[in-house]
């Protein structure tokens, strides 16, 4: 399966999930799909018949509203081949929870309390190098989320610490719940603020998977973390859910769900 047919899946379940227990988070869900399908077609190394290899790449998704995502892209690679996503999302009981849950095979940290997954990953990335382990560790954040404070004191911290086992990946769509990222709280210049922490800094279309994979891939060797600020749209793959603030937390009816899966379908075709 090549990527764009697993953002499409990932895009599909997505859709499938939202409708049918009524979740919110679509929009944000569908801005970091094609970030997932590249991370998880051959860039992070990971079993997913042994997800707690200790050798593993960790993820940490902090974004946990936009849990439909992750829970989708570990569903298509094979994390869950026990459990029944579809129908146990949001259940009584079930690990399936609406933010994301480390209870699931393949999830390293519950998430949902925005700003707390890059300080933990710096925490790992710390032990790691301490205990010369090769692996790597990446971080995937939400844009709205850089409004947390505690987030610049582990953005301070990896560069300090040398962290260059480290990937952050901003997932920059423009747009939080109530309003755009402009207006609310402004970014910008983000790259700069990032190179002024002593980051490396790419930017790239969050969309293009080979600019993705080729931004993962760059290796810089000057022992300082990497971030990629992916510039994305939310709500990316259903036109009229594409950067309409809406799609934060509204659900699809039924006819919104027929007329989205019919978008998604033709890209299959
Ligand atoms: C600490 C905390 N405050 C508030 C919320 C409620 N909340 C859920 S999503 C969200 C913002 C969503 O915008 P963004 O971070 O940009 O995410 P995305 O656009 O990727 O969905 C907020 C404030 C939360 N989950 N955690
Ligand atoms: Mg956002």
């Amino acid at each position: 399966m090549n990527t764009a047919i697993l953002a499409n899946n990932i895009r599909k379940s997505v859709l499938e999930l939202c409708h049918k227990k009524k979740a919110s988070h679509i929009g944000g869900a569908y801005s970091v799909a094609d970030v997932l399908a590249v991370l998880y077609d051959g860039v992070m190394n990971v079993r997913s018949d042994n997800p707690e290899w200790s050798d593993r790449d960790r993820l940490f998704y902090s974004k946990g509203h936009a849990c439909t995502a992750l829970y989708a892209v570990l569903n298509e690679k094979g994390f869950f081949k026990d459990l029944d996503l579809f129908n146990d999302y949001t259940s009584n009981g079930s690990f399936f929870t609406s933010h994301v849950n480390h209870k699931l095979p393949g999830v390293e940290l519950s998430t949902g309390s925005l700003g707390h997954a890059l300080g933990v990953a710096c925490g790992v990335a710390l032990a790691a190098k301490r205990q010369n382990k090769g692996y790597h560790i990446y971080t995937i954040v939400s844009d709205g989320e850089l409004d947390e404070g505690s987030n610049w004191e582990a953005i301070l911290f990896a560069p300090h610490n040398k962290l260059d086992n480290m990937t952050l990946v901003v997932d920059y769509n423009k747009i939080q719940s109530f309003g755009r990222i402009e207006d609310v709280l402004a970014l910008d210049p983000l790259k700069d603020k990032f190179a002024a922490f002593h980051w490396n800094v790419i930017e790239v279309d969050g969309h293009d998977h080979q600019a993705i994979k080729d931004a993962f891939g760059t290796n810089f060797d000057n022992k300082k973390p990497k971030v990629i600020i992916a510039h994305t749209v939310k709500g990316k793959g259903v036109s009229f859910m594409e950067n309409e603030l809406l799609w934060h937390y509204r659900s699809p009816s039924d006819d919104d769900y027929v007329k989205a899966l019919a978008e998604l379908e033709m890209n299959n075709a």
